[in-house]
Formats: C-alpha cells, sequence, structure tokens
C-alpha cells in the first residue's frame, strides 16, 4: 500500500487512465468473467450485503461477459455521479486518492488467467469491477468512497497514509455489515470477490469478528498474503459515512499518533466482540 514510487507506463495519459479496450478482449477472457461470476453470484445472495445485490441489479451486471466501461459509466452516474476508468494497474496512492475524490473509480482492464483462479498479487477487473463497483451505485457508500479520497488527499505524509490504508482495508476491501435480524453479511470487495474468503469470513470460527472502530482500525495491521485474522463489523452504510467524516481525519491522527499499532488477532478489552476466534486457520498456516 503506502508505495514509494512507480513509474506511469508509456501510453497511460497523465492521470494513469487507459482506454479499457473492450473489443480486444478474447472469448476466452469473456468466459473467465463468466465462470467467477457464476460462481459468486450462486453463493453471495445469503451472504453479502442487499444493498449490494440491488447495486448489481441497478447496474445490470448479470449480463453475460466482461462489462464495457462505458455502459457501466452511464448507469453509475444516473445513480450517484460515479464513473469507472481503466488503469493498468496499481497507481500512486495521490493519484488513486484524486480519482476518488472526483467520484471516478480506477479498475485494471485486464483478467486473471485461468492458473489464477483464486489467487492474484494485483486486482484485475473481476475484483474491481465485480467487488467494487456494485456498492457504489448505493448512494450512502459512493459518498464514503469521495470522502475517502478526499481524505486520502490531506493526509501528506506517509505515516498517515499508512494509518488510512488499514481504513480502507478493513472497510471497503474486508469488511463485514450487521444487516437487521439476518445476522453479519459481507460487503468488502476483496471478500465478495472472493470464494474461499466468502464462506471463510462469516463462517470458520477461525477469525475475530469485532465492532468497527475508526481509530482501532487504523492502529489494526492487516495481511496481504491470506484471509484476514479478524474482520471489523459495521451497523449500517450510513453510521460508516458519518463516523468517519466526523472524524474529519486530522484530529484523528493525533489522538492516535502515540498509541501503538495493534496486530492482526489481538482482541481489546474495549472491543465489541461478536466473534473470539479460534486463529485456528491462521496458527495452522503458520506451523506447516
Ligand atoms: N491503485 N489501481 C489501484 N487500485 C487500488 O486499490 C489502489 C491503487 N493505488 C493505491 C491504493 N490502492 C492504496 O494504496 C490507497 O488506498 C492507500
Ligand atoms: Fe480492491
Amino acid at each position: 500500500m503506502a508505495q514509494t514510487q512507480i513509474d506511469r507506463p508509456a501510453g497511460t495519459a497523465q492521470d494513469w487512465t487507459i482506454a479499457q479496450g473492450w473489443d480486444r478482449y478474447t472469448a476466452a477472457e469473456h468466459a473467465m468473467w463468466d465462470r467467477l461470476f457464476e460462481r459468486q453470484a450462486a453463493m453471495l445472495p445469503d451472504r453479502v450485503a442487499p444493498e449490494f445485490i440491488e447495486g448489481l441489479d441497478m447496474l445490470r451486471m448479470s449480463k453475460r461477459g466482461i462489462p464495457d466501461f462505458e455502459e457501466l459509466s452511464d448507469r453509475l452516474m444516473k445513480a450517484t455521479g460515479w464513473q469507472v476508468v481503466a488503469v493498468p494497474g496499481l497507481i500512486p496512492d495521490d493519484v488513486f486518492f484524486d480519482h476518488l475524490a472526483n467520484r471516478r473509480f480506477v479498475a485494471g482492464n485486464f483478467i486473471r488467467t485461468p492458473d489464477q483462479l483464486d489467487y492474484l498479487k494485483e486486482p484485475d477487473i473481476f475484483h474491481d469491477v465485480f467487488g467494487h463497483v456494485p456498492l457504489l451505485a448505493n448512494p450512502v457508500f459512493a459518498d464514503y468512497m469521495q470522502a475517502y479520497g478526499i481524505g486520502g488527499q490531506r493526509a501528506a505524509h506517509d505515516g498517515v497514509i499508512e494509518k488510512l490504508a488499514r481504513l480502507y482495508w478493513y472497510t471497503v476491501e474486508f469488511g463485514l455489515i450487521r444487516s437487521g435480524d439476518s445476522g453479519l453479511k459481507i460487503y468488502g470487495a476483496g471478500i465478495v470477490s472472493s470464494y474461499g474468503e466468502s464462506v471463510f469470513s462469516l463462517d470458520d470460527p477461525s477469525p475475530n469478528r469485532l465492532g468497527f472502530d475508526v481509530k482501532r482500525l487504523m492502529r489494526t495491521k492487516y495481511r496481504i498474503d491470506d484471509y484476514q485474522q479478524s474482520y471489523f463489523v459495521i451497523d449500517s452504510f450510513a453510521d460508516l459515512l458519518k463516523q468517519t467524516l466526523d472524524a474529519d481525519f486530522g484530529p484523528l491522527y493525533a489522538e492516535i499518533d502515540d498509541l501503538p499499532d495493534i496486530d492482526v488477532e489481538t482482541i481489546l478489552p474495549t472491543d465489541t466482540v461478536f466473534t473470539e476466534g479460534t486463529q485456528a486457520y491462521a496458527r495452522a498456516k503458520a506451523d506447516a
């Protein structure tokens, strides 16, 4: 996440965007999208926040094949004023924040190959579009993403960007939500786009499931190489937006600046505990 320097590849615009090149996708690439889509669509209805399914429907994402960003942006623009633009891969933090602050979501235009079905290092179009875009059709979540971008633009120095990246990680990428009486649901794009983690994050006894708290999240380390050891549960998207906007980031950093980082599996006395995880999965992996 908090990166030092990436060079802008030839052929990218000043803002790192490129043409999606929808006409260039092969039949095999479209088939890969359909395969991933069908696998997730079959298991998500009981597991995902209803707002995600509403977004999928509103954006007509069940249409076969890799979505065309122009068509997707037309629909999204009508719903919440967001657009989807293509980039070649990870882009520098400041450029990323600038896009979000202007309600543009950046998505990789490439799709994983069959040997990368369940794990890849750089986010591909399935993660970026299937995982992230449906919730951008929700007005409250759409505002949260923009607020994050604006917060990022203000977060000049590195230590602070790291804290902000943790908030993004534990909400936008790996967040859980309490959904009425129906219990915990997933909404984070990293979970929603992952077959294994869609099950693990909700059903496995291994990870902790803890109440959301902005300052706590900003101090919590995270892992990028495997399933999370702790997930954080929000009450609603409105509450997520409110807590972040109220915090206004600035004063918040000062408050937590002297406090130590929190390890991935720690439960604090002040945490709201939905599940105290066994951590059996992570320990078995560590011993292997
Ligand atoms: N670039 N394409 C892309 N996608 C991301 O999710 C992304 C990025 N650059 C930076 C970044 N995320 C994060 O480091 C920020 O949230 C801090
Ligand atoms: Fe992502």
